[in-house]
């Protein structure tokens, strides 16, 4: 039987655009489905770049107005990897155009935005669904499962950090291409939408929503020049932010973020611990979930660490890969996501985060800050 095509026109071409690209050629592969992802159109206001960008990805076509890839009849689904300044005014019109959208995160610039995106794709009934990739990494995911079933029982403590140190440098600019997460402008905030939103996403998934928060926030570098205007300006990112929180479920939640931990590129970490078992999981061992289990009898408890590569049904997206026991990586989770949005598709059930789900993470992004603000605890909107 012929396959449906999905024909994605994506806009921006950054990292993120690699990654999706990647997870495009990959997926019908590994996942075969119904569908065939074609890659019809890059987007980019320079027209080399986007042009190379797609030559080397196997692009179709290119446009430098993304209003056009909007208005092409055969595209699909729209990927939204700009700048997060620009994914509300694209996504409403992709959403008008009744194209689905893949949206990278965080959603939104802040929750009013998001709100208004989510009544947007609600309202055109398109597929959605918001690139928080973390969750579908096997480990991430097995580590869902158990909580589902119970095993954890009463959750007490959820804490989760996201280090990098790549800014220290304060003579690095701000602004322009590479660069538009240092700038408040483009990305509306600095690690608590870029990495700490990760982690809130991951936490609302395995543990609920989120009540109430504290949340502390730092800019140590002041002033950077900006890119764009050739002027020194003041940096209006969060450098660093901490906050603690109570979920819903009563657990108590402890978060850090920063872009100053010196040695530190991309440690994601989480541990959650419960009445009955803890676990814990750690970007760069990402195979391994971490498992204190107390009903193991008394001589042989204790920290397990489980290599989560069973080709079985046991692990997680595991049996489209290789044989038992061989790794797949960090590029791999961008593919199990569009694996799982055609497997919405074909269903008709949606898979999250859909820009419904990323809105309560981009609320407890707003409450965050707010907290941080008014040196107050702040409950999260609803
Ligand atoms: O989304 C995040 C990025 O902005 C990523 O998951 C890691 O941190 C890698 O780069 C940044």
């Amino acid at each position: 039987m012929a396959k449906k095509q999905l024909r994605v026109g994506m806009i921006g071409y950054g990292f993120m655009g690699r990654a999706h690209s990647n997870a495009y050629k990959q997926v019908g592969q590994f996942f075969p489905s119904q569908h065939e992802v074609v890659l019809k159109a890059a987007c980019a206001r320079n027209a080399d770049q986007i042009k190379a960008f797609a030559d080397q990805w196997g692009y179709e076509s290119t446009e430098t107005d993304w209003k056009k890839l909007i208005e092409r009849k055969d595209i699909d689904v729209v990927d939204i990897c700009t700048p997060n300044n620009l994914h509300k005014e694209i996504a409403l019109a992709a959403a008008a155009a009744g194209k689905m959208i893949l949206c990278e995160k965080p959603l939104a610039m802040n929750s009013a935005e998001g709100k208004i995106m989510v009544d947007a794709v609600e309202k055109a009934k398109v597929p959605n669904m918001v690139w928080y990739n973390y969750r579908r990494i096997p480990a991430v995911t097995l580590a869902k499962k158990l909580i589902e079933e119970g095993r954890l029982g009463k959750i007490f403590h959820y804490r989760a950090k996201f280090l990098q140190d790549w800014t220290i440098k304060s003579d690095l600019p701000q602004g322009g291409q590479g660069l538009w997460r240092l700038d408040v402008e483009a990305a509306g905030s600095g690690v608590s939408g870029d990495l700490l939103a990760h982690c809130i996403d991951t936490a609302l998934w395995l543990n609920g929503r989120l009540d109430t928060v504290n949340c502390m926030t730092e800019t140590f570098v002041k002033e950077r020049m900006h890119n764009l205007t050739g002027k020194v300006e003041k940096v209006g990112i969060d450098d660093a932010c901490i906050f603690m929180g109570k979920f819903e479920n009563g657990s108590l939640a402890n978060f850090e973020s920063t872009r100053y931990a010196r040695g530190h590129k991309a440690l994601y970490t989480f541990e959650i611990n419960g009445e009955n078992m803890s676990i814990g999981w750690d970007l760069h061992d990402l195979h391994r979930l971490q498992i204190f289990d107390y009903k193991d009898e008394g001589k042989i408890r204790g920290w397990k660490s489980i290599h989560v590569t069973d080709n079985s049904p046991d692990h997680p997206y595991m049996a489209n890969w290789w044989v038992p026991g061989l790794a797949i990586g960090y590029d791999s989770s961008f593919t199990h996501q569009v694996a799982d949005f055609i497997q919405g598709l074909e269903t008709g059930k949606p898979q999250g985060p859909t820009f419904r789900d990323a809105l309560e993470t981009q609320q407890v992004l707003d409450a965050i800050l707010d907290s941080a603000k008014s040196q107050k605890w702040v409950t999260v909107a609803k």
